[in-house]
């Protein structure tokens, strides 16, 4: 390790030991966030160990213990269940570990918490939604509870239908798993069978939206069918320019920005600075329409014509590189 001329210690002599530790890494969303905090790491010339995420609280809760075990001087957790992961992160905390959580609330005054600012991401997916379609028309949701940022996205979803009563959610459905795009679309085609008045779909993860696009092409329902959803990739923004696509709209931060801020969070801590308890990166509204009249057919178009969709200020030092994409 060579170290960072001008960085304080540890990051003066480099090989800082950091670990990501995921419940989900499957994905075009977790799999970007992943490469973005190991983009990170590598310019801050820390040395990131990755545990992959398998939707196992139990093996996760085993990786925060094996990360102590490797003697890390921080952890970023990304996603998971709070309920079985407290006590270990405590451990960690006990031992001088510096913990970031990104969308997982563990609750601690000691823990900063990275989000893309869910409400607001929500939010502008539904004034899209009401732009498109008004207020009045038969609605398809798909949520799983227990998952902070779609447990934020869905009290929102909540507040939208009490203030509009012409807004009726017909059918709610949903799988997180590794197969969540296949399950879901499964899902979506009954619920969408046993309700053909459903004329738009509020699914905020891409997985949800791919498997209601999914649904919507099998049943040959897709020109009378809007799906509006959160994140974006270069898969989805093929999926969402085709010729005929239902996927109307997405409202997305870049997830490779949300990785290196995590890493960012870590080592300033480390570092033993002060940092904010809730960093935000914000989202971008991302319309069919407005990617195909900007012919954005990657994330790297996007960023070209959206700068603030490559970087963040959230989190950063003069010492710290973060042009990393
Ligand atoms: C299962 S939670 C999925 C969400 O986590 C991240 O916040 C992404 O935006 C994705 O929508």
């Amino acid at each position: 390790a060579a170290g960072l001329s001008g960085a304080p210690a540890p990051f003066d002599k480099g090989g800082v030991k950091v670990a990501l530790i995921s419940y989900i890494s499957a994905g075009d969303f977790f799999q970007a966030y992943q490469s973005g905090a190991e983009a990170q790491a590598k310019a801050l010339d820390i040395d990131l160990r990755v545990f992959p995420g398998r939707q196992d609280a139990a093996e996760q809760r085993e990786q925060i213990l094996q990360a102590i075990n490797l003697g890390v001087a921080g952890i970023v957790i990304d996603h998971g269940l709070p309920e079985s992961l407290s006590d270990v992160v405590q451990q960690a905390l006990d031992k001088g570990i510096k913990v970031v959580a990104f969308d997982v609330n563990l609750n601690n005054p000691r823990i900063p918490q990275v989000e893309q600012s869910d409400h607001e991401l929500a939010e502008h997916a539904l004034e899209q939604v009401v732009k498109d379609n008004g207020k009045s028309f038969k609605a398809g949701y798909v949520y799983v509870a227990g998952f902070a940022p779609l447990d934020r996205r869905n009290e929102v979803w909540e507040k939208f239908k009490s203030e509009n009563s012409g807004v009726v959610e017909k059918a709610r459905f949903g799988n997180v798993s590794d197969t969540t795009a296949t399950s879901t679309a499964d899902q979506a085609k009954a619920a969408l069978t046993a309700n053909p008045d459903i004329s738009v779909v509020f699914a905020p993860y891409d997985e949800f939206a791919r498997g209601v696009k999914l649904a919507a092409n099998d049943l040959g329902i897709a020109g009378k069918l809007k799906i509006y959803s959160a994140d974006v990739s270069t898969a989805d923004i093929q999926e969402i320019t085709e010729e005929g696509s239902p996927w109307v709209a997405t409202v997305a931060t870049n997830p490779a920005v949300v990785g290196a801020v995590s890493v960012r969070a870590a080592a300033l801590q480390i570092a033993g600075v002060e940092i904010p308890h809730q960093i935000t990166v914000k989202p971008t509204l991302l319309t069919q329409e407005s990617l195909r009249a900007a012919g954005v057919k990657t994330i790297e178009d996007l960023a070209q014509k959206v700068p603030a969709f490559n970087t963040s200020g959230a989190i950063t030092a003069s010492w710290i590189p973060d042009k990393l994409f």
